[in-house]
């Protein structure tokens, strides 16, 4: 086998939401196999620190204001980045939020934020890059899914729907584009030690460790947390030509969390 079907040469990488985080680390590694990094976020104090942050890094990377829930502001985006940049070969769909509310607390306009962005914003990014890779006869597309695409918990109902429906959207592009050559799979990360979990994992007053902290340690094999840099060999893979006949795939990089019953209490 050829490794170099491993390596991302060539290829113009859009990576949302990636100014820090999952996705910045995901766009580090393309950008490490070959690929030239396109990222947006949601303002323009975002875009410069992500920008900032891919220089430390010795990447020159392209950064872009844009809501990615907004389709005029999206489909912008594709046409300004094929004019500067060139035609979308990788879209990951990382961009995200999460609200942490009871159900019967959570407004449906809260619940219909979260779905927004979760969801309908990577069907939009989605339509705006495919007809590009059909023009290019061949494309990758890399959903952020998560544990809440198989899991429920508390307070995470828009979001475990979000992500659900998101496990289901890469299924349904796979179907539909294959036959161009798209490959479109999902990553569903584990707990991963970003802003967005910070909150789970606050030290108590007491200095000890919070207790979702607690909790997730004991259902993780891994006995850790995950970092956002162990999901960039999973996704230089899907982006790669080394998976051109792995799709509709949600490769799972949570530790063998969604194996484990956990550990007894001791
Ligand atoms: P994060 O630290 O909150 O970063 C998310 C990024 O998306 C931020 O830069 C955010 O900007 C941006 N964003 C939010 N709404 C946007 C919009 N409408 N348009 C453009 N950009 C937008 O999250 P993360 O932990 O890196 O997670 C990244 C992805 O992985 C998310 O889809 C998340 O659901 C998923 N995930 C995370 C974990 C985990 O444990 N961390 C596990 C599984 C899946 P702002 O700073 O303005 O919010
Ligand atoms: C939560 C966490 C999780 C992670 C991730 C797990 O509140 O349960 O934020 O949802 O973000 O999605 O895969």
């Amino acid at each position: 086998m050829n490794m170099d079907a491993f390596r991302l040469d060539g290829k113009i990488a859009l990576v949302t939401g990636a100014s820090y985080g999952i996705g910045f680390a995901i766009a580090t590694a393309f950008s490490a196999a070959g690929a030239t990094v396109v990222f947006n976020d949601i303002n323009q104090e975002l875009v410069d620190k992500g920008l900032a942050a891919y220089a430390e890094k010795g990447i020159k990377a392209h950064g872009y204001v844009c809501d990615v829930t907004d389709e005029a502001a999206v489909g912008a985006l594709v046409k300004k980045v094929e004019e500067e940049v060139g035609v979308i070969d990788i879209l990951v769909n990382n961009a995200g939020i999460i609200r942490r509310t009871p159900m019967l607390e959570m407004s449906a306009e809260e619940f219909r934020k979260v779905i927004d962005v979760d969801l309908n914003a990577p069907f939009i990014v989605s339509k705006a890059v495919i007809p590009g890779m059909i023009k290019k006869g061949h494309g990758k597309i890399i959903n952020i899914c998560s544990m809440m695409s198989e899991l429920g918990r508390e307070t995470v109902s828009a979001y475990a729907a979000a992500k659900g429906g998101l496990k289901m959207l890469t299924r349904n592009i796979c179907s539909e584009y294959g036959e161009h050559n798209i490959q479109c799979n999902g990553i569903g990360p584990g707990y991963i030690a970003t802003p967005q979990t910070a909150p789970l994992r606050e030290k108590q007053p007491d200095g000890s460790r919070h207790p979702f902290d607690q909790f997730i340690i004991s259902k993780t094999p891994a006995a850790r947390w995950g970092d956002a840099e162990d999901l960039q060999g999973p996704a230089v893979f899907l982006a790669s030509d080394a998976s051109n006949f792995v799709n509709g795939h949600i490769l799972y990089v949570d530790g063998g969390i969604l194996a484990y019953i956990g550990k007894q209490p001791q």
